[in-house]
């Protein structure tokens, strides 16, 4: 178990709001000194004998020497346990001045055993103090950097504790066949009637191989909701690339005009796609070519080719088919690739069997960048090449991150060897120890056994006040 009884003395204050101007700005304040640094620095309007718990005061902070207003506030006391960091806590509602905020903030940590907080500590402590676990102090982070409304669903689901309980429950499994297990190993006589190797690979199979497979396989799907994919538009010059990028973003934001080699440096945006986080890049029109900055156009061309998931391979169905686009296809073809027939408004005899034939097992979608027509199509296309043809994961459902499923696998592993080990008669301490190193790994899943510099990484990514 993790060593909980580390105490965290110090008192911690940051600015919970983000920096710039807005309504109102929060300060946070937690630990043993919260409650002396309101009466400190706080003047209600209506002074209490006591602050009550969870109550809202109106009044200002004053500086304690100068007697002067800082400024208008709202102030609330929290009493531990019931706040989130278990510990004594304080938030100071200021006027949205960043300024003001820092002048207030500079001065809480002038008081005794207080200190600004470092990124993510007021979570931290919530998960040493075993409000949350680490499933859970994760989806902090996760919930304020969704891209989407699925991926902000995927992590309030883990922040409820929806990956915590089937981790619990995978668990609960092992820690009952190890209390089996340990009952044999005191009472070798009778091991053999204790230890029922049919009905204990039953229950692993069942309560934890099942269910960390059926975990892993939703990982991937994880992945797809938090970091999304990478897609590459690639095409000859002037087959409507940058046409396509304002046409899928809605906005004019890349340069078009009527001349081959308009796009030099690639330009990258980001947008939803039907929940699909969508990183788009645009490139420089792919020919051979004289002039110098072109050239490195297109050369970074072929290397957003090499980190895209899906690349979008345009082509003039004005046009039709040209060589050049069977040569590109040649080069893209490394990647999953759905091939775009642009400017269908100038093809009216425009034949896409003949780019069914050409391109076999790849989605041809026509469309014209210019009118938008087709365009859902495209979108469609780009959702089923992004999550394979599954469509997203439920968002209702827990999906482990990579670190989860990295910890997972080892379990699973583990796991694997106790039933190779039941199969095989093996004595009893010697399955102890591969049950215990399961239970270890699923362990370092919800921070009962992580070790400290991988916490501090994960709370490394965390903002300030948070
Ligand atoms: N009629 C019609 N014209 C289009 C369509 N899409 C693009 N165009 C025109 O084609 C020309 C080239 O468009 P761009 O979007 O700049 O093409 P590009 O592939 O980005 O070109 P480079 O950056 O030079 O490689 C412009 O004049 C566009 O208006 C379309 O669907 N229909
Ligand atoms: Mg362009």
């Amino acid at each position: 178990m993790r060593d909980f009884s580390e105490f965290h003395e110090a008192t911690i204050a940051a600015i919970a709001t983000p920096p710039g101007v807005g309504g109102i700005g929060i300060i946070r304040v937690s630990g043993p000194q919260s409650y002396a640094i309101l009466q400190q620095f706080f003047r209600a309007k209506n002074p209490p004998s006591r602050f009550v718990s969870h109550k809202l005061y109106f009044g200002a902070i004053i500086h304690p020497e100068t007697r002067q207003v800082i400024d208008e506030v709202l102030a609330v006391y929290m009493r531990a346990p019931q706040t989130y960091t278990r510990e004594e806590v304080v938030e100071i509602h200021g006027h949205g001045s960043y300024l003001l905020l820092q002048e207030i903030l500079a001065l809480i940590v002038t008081f005794p055993g207080t200190r600004l907080a470092e990124p993510g500590e007021f979570t931290k402590r919530a998960f040493l103090n075993g409000r949350i676990d680490l499933t859970q102090a994760e989806a902090v982070a996760e919930l304020l950097g969704a891209k989407t409304k699925e991926g902000a669903s995927l992590a309030v689901n883990q922040l409820r504790g929806g990956l915590h309980e089937e981790i619990w429950g995978i668990r609960d499994a092992l820690l009952a066949v190890r209390a089996v297990m340990e009952v044999a190993i005191d009472f070798p006589d009778e091991e053999l009637e204790i230890l029922d190797a049919q009905a204990l690979t039953a229950r692993l199979t069942r309560e934890a191989q099942e269910p960390l497979l059926r975990l892993l396989a939703r990982a991937e799907g994880g992945k797809i909701i938090r970091e999304g994919v990478s897609v590459v538009i690639l095409g000859r010059p002037n087959v409507g690339k940058s046409s396509l990028l304002n046409c899928l973003l809605r906005e004019e934001r890349a340069i078009v005009t009527e001349l081959p080699g308009t796009t030099r440096d690639t330009i990258e945006e980001c947008l939803d796609i039907k929940g699909v986080p969508v990183r788009i890049i645009d490139t420089a029109g792919i020919r051979e070519t004289v002039e110098a900055v072109e050239e490195i156009g297109i050369r970074r061309a072929r290397q957003k080719l090499e980190e895209a998931d899906l690349v979008l391979l345009v082509m003039d169905g004005a046009e039709g088919l040209q060589a050049e686009d069977r040569a590109l296809f040649a080069v893209a073809e490394c990647k999953k690739v759905v091939v775009v027939v642009n400017k269908i408004d100038r093809a009216p005899d425009l034949n896409l069997g003949l780019y069914q034939e050409a391109f076999p097992g790849v989605p041809v979608v026509a469309i014209s960048a210019t009118s938008g027509a087709g365009i859902h199509h495209l979108e469609e296309a780009v959702y089923e090449a992004a999550t394979g043809g599954q469509g997203l994961q439920e968002p209702g459902l827990a999906a482990p991150n990579v670190r989860h499923a990295a910890a997972l696998q080892r379990t699973l592993a583990a796991v694997q060897q106790v039933g190779a080990g039941l199969a095989a008669d093996l004595a009893p301490d010697l399955l102890a120890i591969d049950l215990q190193a399961a239970l270890s790994f699923l362990g370092e899943i919800i921070g009962e056994t992580t070790t400290d510099d991988v916490l501090d990484i994960i709370f490394a990514d965390f903002c300030l006040g948070k």
